[in-house]
């Protein structure tokens, strides 16, 4: 069996051969993580193939463990972030109209609550296309989007958000602060659960974050994973999982203190945490509710880890079972939505084009590509829309409202859709 504690991962680069150290300690308090769940070997998920490419893929161990002192769910093995994050970084977040709504309404909460003084001035970290700050672009309030990945940075420069393409952390706070001084909003949305370096943005935020001010953080809430079996949402970019212990605990660290949680249906569900400094702001009920909900369902507890691990295992083996059996009959089997969440699912299950004939996908960059590790063609939705499907494996499926709706042609043509989470199923 596999040393959990002191693992160690061969990482092949290229023909050479360079062994990392696996995540071991806590990023947040150094103290021991422990290994609950373990992916094996996986691509980077947002890594989509040229079909002519002939370079090794990178792969790394992708497992996850739980501190035993502070609680905080985190992966076992970080990768280097200019891997996942850089010029041709493909997620465009404007792509579900859902998500457009989500943002705008809360972009123009801002504008309507913390962005009502002077001269206001919001930041936010992984600004992506501009989803959310092109509303504060509009209403003329200043604000700077942090975003590594050019490519989208660019899209986000063309709505006329303010972009600065870098990584935040404490050295981009303290250049922030110098050109354009404190910030009364800092938020992060799927941004801060990406960042292994956290305590460097939260010394970041405390340079940065005016002294009434808030930094407001919305992720995949940890709670949510373990009610849905919702596993895929584990891969290289989703670094931490969080929940209101952890985060009130990591908040502490720097000064900061939880004064509001929300819980939002988005993503699959996903909680909203805001943090003001200590003393600074009223801690809300929101808080002392959901840290009791979550102490009451023994979120981190072995059992519970355990019992998850267990359930992700069941639905691996309930859909590679449908997905043969649907092969055998010969039936006409496609994927909709090239997600980054696909990538641990295919990979994890042993899915690849004998399975899937090719997934459909609206995002231009992963069109006419292969998927990571799994090497399933992804094309254009118009395919999609002409072929009959028998069988449609939704991989988006935290979108599935607003997917079904667009294609309701599926069951009209007497295709079914599939499901896995939280279960595997056909309808
Ligand atoms: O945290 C992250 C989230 C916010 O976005 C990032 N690490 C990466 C990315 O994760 P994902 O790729 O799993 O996100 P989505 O939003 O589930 O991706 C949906 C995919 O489906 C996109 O490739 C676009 C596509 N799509 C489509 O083809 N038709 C989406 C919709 C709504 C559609 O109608
Ligand atoms: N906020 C968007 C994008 C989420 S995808 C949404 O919710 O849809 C995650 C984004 O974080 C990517 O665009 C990535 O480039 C960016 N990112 C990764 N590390 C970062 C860092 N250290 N600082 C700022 N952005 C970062």
């Amino acid at each position: 069996m596999r040393d959990t504690f002191l693992s160690h991962v061969r990482v092949f680069e290229k023909g050479t051969i360079t062994v990392m150290e696996s995540t071991t300690t806590c990023r947040i308090c150094s103290s021991r993580v422990r290994e609950f769940v373990d992916f094996g070997e996986q691509p980077l998920s947002d890594a989509f193939r040229d079909p002519a490419a002939t370079d090794e893929e990178y792969f790394f161990r992708l497992a996850v463990g739980v501190c035993e002192e502070c609680t905080m769910v985190q992966l076992m093995e970080e990768v280097p972030r200019e891997r996942m994050f850089h010029e041709d970084y493909p997620y465009l977040s404007s792509g579900s109209s859902v998500m457009r709504a989500h943002f705008s309404g809360l972009a123009r909460r801002f504008l309507d609550t913390e962005l009502t003084g002077d001269d206001p001035f919001i930041v936010e970290l992984g600004c992506n296309d501009g989803i959310m700050l092109g509303t504060v672009a509009e209403a003329g309030v200043r604000h700077l989007g942090v975003e590594p990945s050019g490519g989208v940075a660019d899209r986000a420069a063309a709505k006329g958000v303010r972009v600065r393409k870098d990584f935040f952390e404490a050295g981009t706070a303290a250049s922030v602060l110098a050109e354009d001084g404190r910030a009364d909003v800092i938020y992060a949305a799927n941004t801060l659960c990406h960042i292994p370096y956290i305590g460097s943005v939260l010394e970041g935020v405390d340079a940065l974050l005016a002294e009434n001010g808030v930094f407001v953080f919305e992720d995949p809430y940890w709670a949510e994973i373990v009610r849905r079996n919702s596993f895929d949402q584990i891969y290289d970019e989703h670094f931490y999982f969080f929940t209101a212990h952890s985060v009130q605990a990591m908040a502490s660290r720097y000064g900061l203190e939880l004064v509001d949680v929300e819980l939002l249906p988005v993503h699959g569900g996903e909680a909203r945490y805001t943090l003001a400094r200590a003393g600074s702001r009223p801690v809300g009920a929101s808080v002392t509710r959901t840290l009791r909900a979550e102490q009451e369902s023994r979120l981190t507890d072995e059992a519970t880890l355990t019992g998850f691990a267990t359930r992700v295992r069941a639905i691996r083996d309930d859909l590679l079972e449908l997905l043969q059996g649907l092969a055998k009959e010969g039936r006409k089997v496609v994927g909709y939505g090239a997600t980054a969440k696909s990538a641990t699912v295919l990979n994890y299950c042993g899915i690849g084009p004998d399975l899937i004939e090719y997934i459909a996908d609206t995002t231009p960059a992963k069109q006419g590509r292969l998927t990571p590790g799994s090497h399933i063609p992804v094309v254009p939705h118009e395919r999609f829309a002409a072929d009959r499907p028998d069988h449609v494996l939704l991989l988006a499926w935290n979108h599935a409202e607003e997917i079904m709706a667009n294609e309701r042609g599926v069951r009209e043509s007497g295709g079914a859709w599939i499901q896995y989470v939280p279960r595997v199923e056909v309808g």
